[in-house]
Formats: C-alpha cells, structure tokens, sequence
C-alpha cells in the first residue's frame, strides 16, 4: 500500500475515506481533519481558552498536542485518583499515567497544566471513598465518573493552581470508538435522554459563571481509536498503555469488542452508526425533551444540581471531611 500524496510506503490505510498515507502525510491529514471537526461544529474559536482533561492516555496527549500544533491556548488538566495499582512494575496506575503528563508538558514550552490530587484536595482517593459509599460498591467507575465531571466543571470555569483563571470550554479526547460504544449501550436500553445529549458539544448551561455547567467538546469523536493510537506512536507521544484496573470487563470495552466484528465485516459500520446519530438530531428526530429537569446551585460548592441543598459530588464527602469548592 502506498502513500496517496507521495507513493511512499504507507502506514495506515483509512479503508472509509479510501485514503492511505505514508508516516509524514498521515500526521499532517489528521491535525487537519481535527482542525476541520473543530470548525465543522463549532467548538471553539482561534483566541478560546482551552482546558484539556488529560489521563495520561493516547487520546488525550494527542489531543493536547495536535490543539498546541494548532496555535491554541489549550492548557492540562490531570485528576490524580490515587489508584494505586494496574501497572506491572507496581508504580501504580495514578502514579504511571501522572508521570507521561509530566514528560509530556516538559517536553514542551506552551504546555502548562495542573493536577487536582483527590487525596490532597479532599482527603480520599478513588479507592478510598468507593469502599467507604454505597454507590461504589463493586466497580468504582461510577463514583469516579461523578468526581471527574466536578472536578473538570471546576477547574473550567473558575482555573485552578498554576493556571490562569477560568476557561471557554473544556475538551475530552473521546474518539469515535468511544462515543460509538455509549451510543450502543444507550441504544440498546433506550436511554433516550442520553442518547439526545450525545454530540461533539454540550454548550455551557445554564447561565454560565456561577451554577453552570462548562461547555464540552469533543475534537476526536470522528477518529476511530486506532487512528488516534497511530498518530501518537508515529509523533513519538510517550503514554501510558496500561488501562486502568477498574476497566477490566467494562461493559463499554464489550460494547467495542462487538462493534469491532461488525466494522470487520462490513468497514464503516461505526462511522455511519455516530454520523447517523448526528444526522437524525440534525433533521430535527430529538424534540426537546418535555420535562427538563431544573437545576439549582449545591449549597456548599454552587455547581448545579437538581437534588435540592448538597450536589452528589459534596454528598460523597460529608463527613470526611468539608468538601472544596
Ligand atoms: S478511570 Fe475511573 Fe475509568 Fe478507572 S475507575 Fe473506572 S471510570 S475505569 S475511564
Ligand atoms: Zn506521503
Ligand atoms: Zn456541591
């Protein structure tokens, strides 16, 4: 297979756009097409100011290379979860993906960024307060789901230590792999609410500033995963490969595994079934949900909520300890 622009060897062929490129074109086509998704759905403009979630992970330093490449203000945002197991030479997987941020912000001037460490900041790790609340019990997947989008709501609209003050909007790496497999499980429990929110951006509601939630975007849901793994081995991107120990069985990395046979079998099924999605809400197919739930600002950090009083995030530590804002 060769290269399409030079006909030199090619390192990954895109069977959906037909296109196959060599390890100098294939970087450059995709800080292009993520420069085109930016601009196709609106994310942000050229003078926003950008907050990375970074993990540690192929998806997120790419995404934080390619928006510097693009001459954005995109800065970090690392939360230290403090899970202290999930690598083979025992550093643990917080202590692991936390250093490939730091290598990878050394490595580059315009690259600041700060770490929310949950222990410091709030007394407990991940570990710590999935044992100690209900909801945690088993998998502590959804108690950290909960964390990260506080905390990243946080930092986004009010900055944090070694950063600059608040932010435009907040960006994920989500890839279409990703957003693929929530499609699929929402599908197949018709979670239609969620299903009508699923998009590359969720604007800031309501009212921005204080008791909003940020703006979210998400520049790599038209990537397929291995497309994102490709650039940051071919850039030399040094992350972390292990997954985290609690996505062991994961119904979303079921989800994929099943996706993947369906794109081997007929290439492009993925692709059409997120397009798809975007298209229908396009054409209008998601009415406004009829009763939208009212939100309010939690009484202790004035993030929103529809539970009247605390917010879900400050429930969790009452008692440990007073929740940061
Ligand atoms: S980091 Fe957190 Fe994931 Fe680990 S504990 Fe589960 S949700 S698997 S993206
Ligand atoms: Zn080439
Ligand atoms: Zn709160």
């Amino acid at each position: 297979m060769k290269c399409r622009k030079c006909s030199s060897p090619a390192v990954l062929n895109m069977r959906r756009h037909k296109l196959a490129l060599c390890e100098v074109h294939y970087p450059e086509w995709f800080v292009a097409q993520t420069q085109r998704a930016i601009e196709k759905y609106r994310m942000f403009r050229p003078d926003d100011r950008i907050l990375v979630a970074v993990s540690g992970g192929k998806d997120s330093l790419a995404l934080w290379d390619v928006l510097l490449q693009l001459g954005y203000r995109a800065d970090g945002l690392y939360i230290d979860l403090g899970i202290d197991q999930g690598t083979d030479d025992g550093t643990g997987y917080s202590a692991a993906s936390r250093e490939k941020v730091e290598q990878f912000a050394a490595q580059r001037s315009d690259a600041r960024f700060t770490v929310v460490d949950l222990k410091a900041e709030y007394g407990e790790t991940l570990p710590e307060v999935a044992r100690r609340v209900r909801r945690g019990r088993g998998k502590p997947c959804s108690v950290c789901g909960l964390i990260k989008r506080h905390v990243m709501n946080r930092v986004t609209r009010d900055g944090a230590r070694g950063l600059r003050g608040g932010y435009d909007v907040l960006a994920t790496g989500h890839n279409l792999d990703d957003e693929v497999a929530v499609l699929f499980g929402n599908v197949l429990h018709w979670q239609t609410g969620y299903i009508a929110r699923q998009a590359p951006v969720l604007p800031a509601s309501p009212g921005d500033g204080d008791g909003g939630l940020a703006r979210k975007v998400k520049p790599f849901c038209r990537f397929y995963e291995r497309e994102t793994a490709a650039y940051a081995l071919i850039t030399s991107i040094d992350y972390i490969y292990d997954e985290c120990p609690y996505a062991v069985g994961a119904t979303s990395l079921r989800y994929k595994g099943i996706l993947n046979q369906m794109e081997e079998q007929s290439p492009g099924t993925k692709s059409q079934f997120y397009l798809g999605l975007l298209r229908a809400r396009k054409e209008g197919f998601f009415c406004k949900q009829a009763e939208e739930v009212e939100l309010h600002p939690c009484s202790n950090c004035g993030q929103p909520t529809s539970a009247p009083g605390l917010c879900t995030f400050c429930r969790l530590w009452r008692g440990t300890t007073e929740a940061g804002g």
